[in-house]
């Protein structure tokens, strides 16, 4: 039999003590299978609730409720049964061993989702956006994954899609059919048309790295001369004693780093080593690191000691730094407040004017969240792919070569995009659905 076509069957839960199992079937013999199980006709239970006993031949093995969901009102578009049993491991896994007996196969990972995306009721990116949502660990991701199962990413690229097959179908029917009375496509009309698909591209991909950053947090430096109290911040933010605390100047000389997440932005932090001239060599690393972590931040929280207030040097260093990504704190305004400037006190936990503040910050970022974007590896891949062959293709224009030829990275162009949504590239279902936790 095709394996897409058989019977699979999978727990739903986790395999531990708890309330309720359920146990999920799915293809065409899932219906009768569950009916030799509870020795019941269910037929007639399309989307119902039924309850029932499982019974192995006369014994009675679980008491059951059971949902039918036939086809193609279901996840699958197959017939789909739901048993929900008592959650004992001995209990669940009887009743799965007893399906197994009757014919049903246990379902390799992703395969439900993969047959939703077989029988057309999902695309991959939705799939995918399954995946995501089911590992989401928090709002920002969460958000993200429900943008990618509503079908956005479809929509985002379907219009693309299309753009460009009608640029490579007006060059096919002037190669194919001279006789057309098309105007032809040259490279000068060409160049134009293919250098505006390429900036909206070059978007598609800058809006998914934000949609990125925004899942897996803001790379955040902490940075400032020693002893302004770095360290005492980063532990503050993560509420635990994370990287070491002293007095003494020049204590951190690794990056220490830490995750929390905040109401509009996870945060990456990176507490790093104080910035002052140095005759120990290991300090010395330590700062080079942390010009490093300035450069690849995506923001900076730069401390200045409010008791000491802000010196020459510090001034000096702060024209270094991208003001774009900059935030300037006075920590220790214990020792000395003043009005007009962001104060915390990190060594007293004090530090809701700075989380406000970066709350503020992204606040407009949350649109991110709002419009689909591309948010797989995968997907992003492909973009990438798309992008690139775009280039050649403008290459190519540049080196006038002849149309035909140019087609052909434009074709390819087509090809990455068209496989963000479909699966016919059969090569990479396996590497996408493998991802998925057993039972979805
Ligand atoms: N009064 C006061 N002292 C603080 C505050 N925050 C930190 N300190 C003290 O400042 C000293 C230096 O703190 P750290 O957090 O180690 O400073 P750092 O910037 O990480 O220093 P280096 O790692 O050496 O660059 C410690 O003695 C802290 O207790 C604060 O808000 N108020
Ligand atoms: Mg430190």
């Amino acid at each position: 039999m095709n394996p897409l076509h058989d019977t699979i069957v999978s727990l739903s839960t986790a395999l531990a003590i708890q309330a309720v199992s359920i146990i999920r079937l799915s293809g065409d013999r899932a219906l009768e299978i569950t009916e030799q199980l509870l020795k019941k006709p269910l037929n007639n239970q399309d989307h119902r609730l039924t309850y029932g006993f499982v019974h192995e031949d006369e014994q009675i093995v679980d008491e059951v409720i059971v949902l039918v969901m036939k086809a193609p009102r279901s996840y699958t578009r197959e017939d789909v049964v739901e048993l929900q049993c008592h959650g004992g491991i001995y209990v669940t896994q009887k009743i799965l061993s007893l399906v197994l007996g009757l014919g049903a196969r246990l379902a390799n990972n992703g395969e439900f989702t993969q047959r939703a995306v077989m029988n057309g009721r999902i695309d991959v990116s939705q799939a995918e956006a399954i995946n995501d949502l089911v590992n989401a660990d928090s709002e920002q991701s969460a958000q993200l994954a429900i943008q990618g199962l509503k079908g956005s990413i479809k929509q985002l690229i379907e219009p693309l899609k299309e753009e460009l097959l009608a640029i490579i179908a007006h060059i096919e029917v002037n190669i194919d059919y001279p006789e057309y009375d098309l105007e032809e496509m040259t490279r000068k009309t060409l160049y134009p048309l293919c250098k505006a698909f390429e900036q909206k591209l070059m978007t598609l991909l800058e809006e998914a790295k934000s949609g990125i950053t925004m899942r897996n947090g803001v790379k955040t430096a902490i940075v400032g001369k020693p002893n302004v109290g770095k360290s005492s911040l980063l532990n503050a933010l993560l509420n635990e004693d994370k990287a070491i605390v002293t007095e003494i100047a020049g204590t951190t000389r690794d990056v220490v780093e830490g995750f929390i997440r905040l109401k509009n932005v996870s945060l990456h932090l990176l507490d790093t080593a104080g910035i002052r001239e140095s005759e120990d060599r290991i300090e010395r690393l330590g700062i080079d690191k942390t010009y490093q972590m300035i450069e690849q931040a995506e923001l900076v929280l730069f401390l200045v000691d409010a008791g000491l207030g802000m010196d020459l040097e510090e001034e000096e260093l702060l024209k270094k730094i991208d003001p774009a990504k900059l935030m300037l704190i006075y920590n220790k305004k214990d020792l000395e407040s003043k009005p007009d400037r962001l104060e915390i006190s990190a060594m007293h936990r004090d530090i809701q004017s700075l989380v406000d503040a970066i709350n503020e910050r992204y606040e407009v970022h949350q649109f991110v969240f709002k419009r689909p974007v591309l948010s797989t590896q995968r997907t992003v891949g492909l973009a990438m792919q798309a992008l690139n062959a775009m280039r050649q293709a403008l290459l190519s224009i540049e080196y006038e070569n002849e149309i035909d030829l140019i087609n052909i990275d434009l074709r390819e162009a087509y090809q990455a995009l068209h496989a963000i949504g479909s699966l016919d590239d059969v090569s990479i279902q396996d590497e996408i659905f493998s991802r998925f936790c057993l039972g979805k």
